[in-house]
C-alpha cells in the first residue's frame, strides 16, 4: 500500500474519524511500529512535513531517520538507458532498492521543477522510487499532490464545521499574490479533497492562473474574488504560479491579498493556509493573528494526518 494521492483514501469518513481519535490517544497504537523504520527523504526544504510526519511515526514507535537529498545526497538520475557521464552520481534505481533494505517505508518530498510541465507531471522522483522501492511509498508533496496535507484540512474542517448549522458550508480556494513561483501541488490535493466533501466549492484567482483543468473538472470558477467571498465559510488561501505559462508568475496583484476588508464580505468565513505564509503579501497581520485563523490548528493536524497513514500502512503490509 502507497499513500500517493488522496486517490488511496479509501474512505474518507473513516480515516478523518480514525484520524481525530489519534488525536485523543496517540500513543494508543505504540506497538504497531515497534521494530519498523521510516525514512524520510528530503529533496526540498520542510518544517511542517518533516518535524509531523517524525512525531507520527514516533508516536506508532517507529524509528525515524531522516536525509537531506538535495545537499546530503547524490544527485540521482531516474531516466531509463542514459549514460551517466554528467552531474548525476546515482540512479534511483539502486538508491530506491538500497533504502528499501534500511527502511520498512520511504516517504518523499520532491517539489515540481516548474520547468517543464511534462516532467513535472510524470512526477519522476515519487514514481522513480514507486518503481524501484521494495516497501510502501508516502508522497510528503510531489510535483502534483499534497496529499498530507489536504489530509489535515480535512480533518481540520471536520473539526470546525460543527459551527454550521443548517446549510453545506461554502469553501472558497482563493489565489492570493507571491514574489516566487510556487508549486499547483496544494491547490490540486486540496480541490481534489473539496470535491469528495459535502460542501459548496468554489475556486477564484485571477485570469491566466487556471490550474489544471484535469484536476479542476466541473468545479465552479469564479474570477471575481468580492464575489466568490460572500457567504463564504472558509476561505483557504494559496498561491501557484501559472499552469498555462508554466511556473510564470504572470500577476503580483495586491489587490488578491487576504485583508479584513475581504474577509468582512464573507459569512465570518475561517481563514485557513498550509503555511509557510507570507505575511502583508498573501494575508494581513490583522487576518492572520485573528480568532478566524485555522492556521495553526491545520499545522497540529498535520501530526494525525501523517499518524492514520502510516497506521494504515503498517496495517495493511
Ligand atoms: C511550497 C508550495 O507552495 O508548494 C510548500 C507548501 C507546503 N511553498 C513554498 O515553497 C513557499
Ligand atoms: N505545509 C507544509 O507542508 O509545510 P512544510 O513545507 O514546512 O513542510
Amino acid at each position: 500500500m502507497n499513500y500517493l494521492s488522496i486517490k488511496d483514501i479509501d474512505s474518507l469518513e473513516n480515516w478523518v474519524e480514525e484520524a481525530r481519535n489519534l488525536k485523543r490517544y496517540p500513543l494508543k497504537y505504540k506497538q504497531l511500529g515497534s521494530d519498523k523504520t521510516i525514512g524520510l527523504l528530503f529533496f526540498n526544504p520542510s518544517l511542517r512535513t518533516r518535524l509531523s510526519t517524525q512525531k507520527a511515526a514516533q508516536q506508532l514507535g517507529m524509528n525515524c531517520m531522516v536525509m537531506n537529498f538535495d545537499k546530503e545526497g547524490w544527485a540521482l538520475e531516474y531516466g531509463d538507458g542514459i549514460v551517466m557521464d554528467q552531474g548525476k552520481s546515482e540512479h534511483v534505481k539502486e538508491a530506491a532498492q538500497v533504502i528499501s533494505q534500511f527502511c520498512d517505508i520511504i516517504a518523499i518530498r520532491a517539489f515540481a521543477g516548474l520547468v517543464d510541465k511534462e516532467l513535472d507531471r510524470a512526477e519522476v522522483v515519487l514514481n522513480g522510487f514507486v518503481k524501484y522501492a521494495s516497501v510502501p511509498v508516502v508522497n510528503m508533496e510531489s510535483s502534483v499532490g499534497h496529499p498530507l496535507q489536504a489530509l489535515a484540512d480535512a480533518i481540520t474542517l471536520e473539526e470546525d464545521r460543527t459551527r454550521i448549522k443548517n446549510k453545506k458550508p461554502k469553501v472558497v480556494l482563493s489565489w492570493a499574490p507571491h514574489p516566487k513561483a510556487l508549486p499547483h501541488a496544494v491547490a490540486n490535493s486540496f480541490i481534489e479533497m473539496m470535491q469528495r466533501q459535502d460542501v459548496e466549492f468554489v475556486i477564484t484567482h485571477p485570469e491566466g492562473y487556471e490550474l489544471d483543468p484535469e484536476i479542476v473538472r466541473e468545479t465552479n470558477v469564479e474570477y471575481d474574488q468580492n464575489k466568490a467571498f460572500e457567504e463564504a465559510d472558509y476561505i483557504y488561501t494559496k498561491n501557484w504560479s501559472s499552469f498555462r505559462d508554466y511556473g510564470q508568475v504572470i500577476s503580483k496583484d495586491t489587490s488578491w491579498t487576504i485583508d479584513e476588508e475581504k474577509m468582512a464580505l464573507t459569512n465570518k468565513a475561517r481563514f485557513m493556509h498550509c503555511l509557510p505564509v507570507r505575511r502583508n503579501v498573501v494575508v494581513t497581520d490583522g487576518v492572520l493573528d485573528s480568532e478566524q485563523s485555522l492556521v495553526i490548528q491545520q499545522a497540529d493536524n498535520r501530526t494525525y494526518a501523517a499518524q492514520i497513514v502510516l497506521k494504515k500502512i503498517l496495517e495493511n503490509t
